[in-house]
C-alpha cells in the first residue's frame, strides 16, 4: 500500500508551519509545505498572539497540504499554557495573551502562597512559572472578559474548534495549566475552588490519539481537503509531541527538547511530587500514554534569538552561522549567566541584560557578538548539566546518554558543549521532533504504528542522528558552576 499522508500543524513562538508527513512501509517522510511568521502584538492592554492571523496561516498551509494529494487527518500542536475564552455563543472573547505578558508578575507568587506552594505542587506537580494558566486566570479575575466567558480553550484546542466546531481539552497541554490533577489525570476542582476559577469553564479532556471532530464544510471548501477530514487530538503540547518522537530505545536516556525553550528531563511513569522536587523547580507534565514529562524549563534559544533581534535593530549582521563560528572561537567559560533569572523572560534589550547579569556576578561582560553567544551557549550547557543531574537524583534514575531534539539540535556547538558539561554522550536529532510526534500520533490513531516504543524505533531507524562524545574531564564545568553560584549569591538549583 502507498504511504498515508497526515497534515501536522505546528505553531511555535516565532513561526508556524504545516508539514505533510507520510507513514508506511517502515518509512517516515516529512515535507514542510508552508511556513509563516508568528509576530506577537503589543496593544494598550498587553502582549497578545495574533490568533486570527495564525488561523489564516493554518488554512493556507492546509491548502498547500491538500495540493500534495489525499490527507488522512490533521493534528495541531503549539506552545503550552496560553488560552482563549469563548462566550455563551461560542465566539472568542478577545485575543489570547502571550505568556511573556507581564501582568502575572508578582501576582503569581501571591496566588501560590495563598493556596500553598506544597498543596499546589502536590496536586498539579507543576514547576512554578509566572505564566502558568492558573496565574493568568487569576490576573483576569475581575475582568469583564472572564465574567462573560463560558469556555476556556488552550491555543491548539481553540484552533481545532475553529476547524471543526468541536470543543475539548487535550490532556498533555491541559497538564500545563496548573488546573489538572497530575495523579488522576482529571481537572482539579480543588485547585479551581482555591483559585476562584469556575470549573465549568474547563472542557472535557481528550487523550492524544482520539478524535477531535471533522473539518467544517467551509474549511474543506477553503482548503481543498476532503469533506469530513478528521482532526485528531495529537499530543497538542509541542513539548509532548517532541518527547514522543525522541529516538530513545532502552533505559538510561534523558532528553532535551531545545527550541525557544530548553526542556530538559526524563520520561517517568509516575510523577515525583516530593518537597525536594518542588524546591528544585521540576515539573510533572503529562505525556503520551499516561507517561510523565519530568523536566525543568530552561530559557533556551530565546536568549540567542533576542540578541539577534536587538543586533538587527542596530543594523549589525545577525546570520546565525557566522555568529556560531565566532562563538566557537571565543574564550570558553569566560562569562556566565543563570539563564533562568527572571530578567531574561521578556527584556527590552537582551544583550544589555546579559551584560548587566555578568557584571552582577563579577564577570567581565562579553563585548563582541561572538562572545555574547558563547556566554549564552556555555550558560545553557551548564544549565543542562545542573538540571539533568538533579533530575536523575530526584527520580532515582541513572542517565547514560542525552537525546537533544528540536531546532537546537542543529547547533553543533551547543550539542558538543552539552556533552562536555554533562559528561554524557549526546545524540542530536531529529530537529523536527515535534512535527514527527504530531504525525506519528495521527498514524497511530489509524493503526499504522504501535506504542511509544515502536514510534521511537521508527524515528531512530529513519532519521539521521549525530553523536557527540564528551571531551575533557568536566572539572572546568564544575568550577564554572561553583563560580556562577558564588557570584549569584544563591543556589542555582536546590
Ligand atoms: C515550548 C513550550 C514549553 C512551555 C512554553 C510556554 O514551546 O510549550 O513546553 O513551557 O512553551
Amino acid at each position: 500500500a502507498a504511504p498515508t499522508a497526515f497534515a501536522a500543524v505546528d505553531l511555535g513562538a516565532t513561526s508556524g508551519r504545516v508539514i505533510v508527513g507520510r507513514v508506511g512501509q517502515g518509512g517516515l517522510d516529512l515535507t514542510e509545505v508552508h511556513r509563516f511568521p508568528n509576530t506577537p502584538l503589543r496593544l494598550p492592554t498587553g502582549l497578545y498572539w495574533n490568533l486570527p492571523g495564525l488561523f489564516q496561516g493554518v488554512l493556507d498551509g492546509l491548502r498547500e497540504a491538500a495540493g500534495t494529494g489525499p490527507v488522512a487527518s490533521v493534528g495541531i500542536d503549539t506552545w503550552a499554557v496560553d488560552y482563549g475564552l469563548l462566550d455563551a455563543d461560542g465566539a472568542l472573547l478577545g485575543l489570547p495573551h502571550h505568556y511573556r505578558d507581564d501582568r502575572t508578575r508578582g501576582l503569581a507568587e501571591r496566588v501560590r502562597d495563598q493556596v500553598g506552594a506544597r498543596r499546589l505542587y502536590g496536586i498539579t506537580g507543576l514547576q512554578h512559572l509566572p505564566f502558568n494558566t492558573v496565574f493568568q486566570l487569576a490576573a483576569a479575575r475581575d475582568s469583564a472578559q472572564l465574567a462573560a466567558a463560558r469556555t476556556l480553550l488552550l491555543v491548539p484546542d481553540l484552533l481545532a474548534y475553529w476547524l471543526t466546531g468541536s470543543v475539548g481539552a487535550e490532556i498533555t497541554n491541559a497538564s500545563t495549566t496548573g488546573l489538572l490533577d497530575v495523579r488522576t489525570g482529571t481537572w482539579s476542582r480543588d485547585i479551581a475552588a482555591a483559585t476562584g476559577i469556575d470549573p465549568a469553564l474547563l472542557p472535557p479532556l481528550r487523550e492524544p490519539g482520539t478524535p477531535a471532530g471533522a473539518l467544517l464544510p467551509h474549511v474543506t471548501a477553503a482548503t481543498g481537503l476532503a469533506p469530513g477530514t478528521p482532526v485528531v487530538a495529537v499530543a497538542s503540547h509541542d513539548t509532548a509531541s517532541a518527547v514522543a518522537a525522541v529516538p530513545a530505545t532502552g533505559a538510561g536516556a534523558a532528553y532535551i527538547s531545545c527550541g525557544t525553550w530548553s526542556l530538559a528531563g526524563l520520561e517517568l511513569d509516575a510523577p515525583v511530587l516530593t518537597e525536594e522536587s518542588r524546591a528544585a523547580g521540576f515539573t510533572n507534565e503529562r505525556g503520551v500514554d499516561g507517561t510523565v514529562r519530568y523536566l525543568r524549563n530552561i530559557m533556551g534559544m530565546w536568549l540567542v534569538e533576542e540578541c539577534r533581534r536587538a543586533w538587527a535593530a542596530q543594523g549589525r549582521p545577525v546570520a546565525l552561522a557566522p555568529l556560531l563560528t565566532a562563538a566557537a572561537g571565543a574564550e570558553p567559560l569566560a562569562a556566565l549567566i543563570d539563564p533562568d533569572a527572571p530578567e531574561f523572560l521578556a527584556p527590552d534589550d537582551m544583550p544589555a541584560t546579559i551584560a548587566a547579569a555578568c557584571v552582577h556576578t563579577g564577570r567581565r561582560p562579553p563585548a563582541e557578538p561572538g562572545a555574547v553567544i558563547r556566554c549564552v551557549l556555555d550558560s545553557l550547557a551548564l544549565a543542562h548539566r545542573r538540571v539533568l543531574h538533579r533530575a536523575a537524583e530526584l527520580a532515582g534514575r541513572d542517565i547514560t546518554r542525552v537525546h537533544l531534539v528540536g531546532g537546537g539540535s542543529r547547533n553543533a556547538l551547543l550539542c558538543q558543549l552539552t556533552a562536555d558539561a554533562t559528561g554524557l554522550p549526546v545524540v542530536a536529532g531529529p530537529a523536527e521532533a515535534t512535527a514527527i510526534g504530531n504525525v506519528l500520533l495521527q498514524a497511530r490513531a489509524r493503526g499504522l504504528v504501535g506504542g511509544l516504543a515502536e514510534m521511537r524505533q521508527l524515528v531512530a531507524e529513519t532519521k539521521q542522528l549525530r553523536h557527540y562524545r564528551p571531551q575533557g574531564d568536566g572539572r572546568g564545568w564544575a568550577a564554572a558552576e561553583a563560580r556562577l553560584a558564588a557570584g549569584s549569591g544563591r543556589p542555582l538549583i536546590s
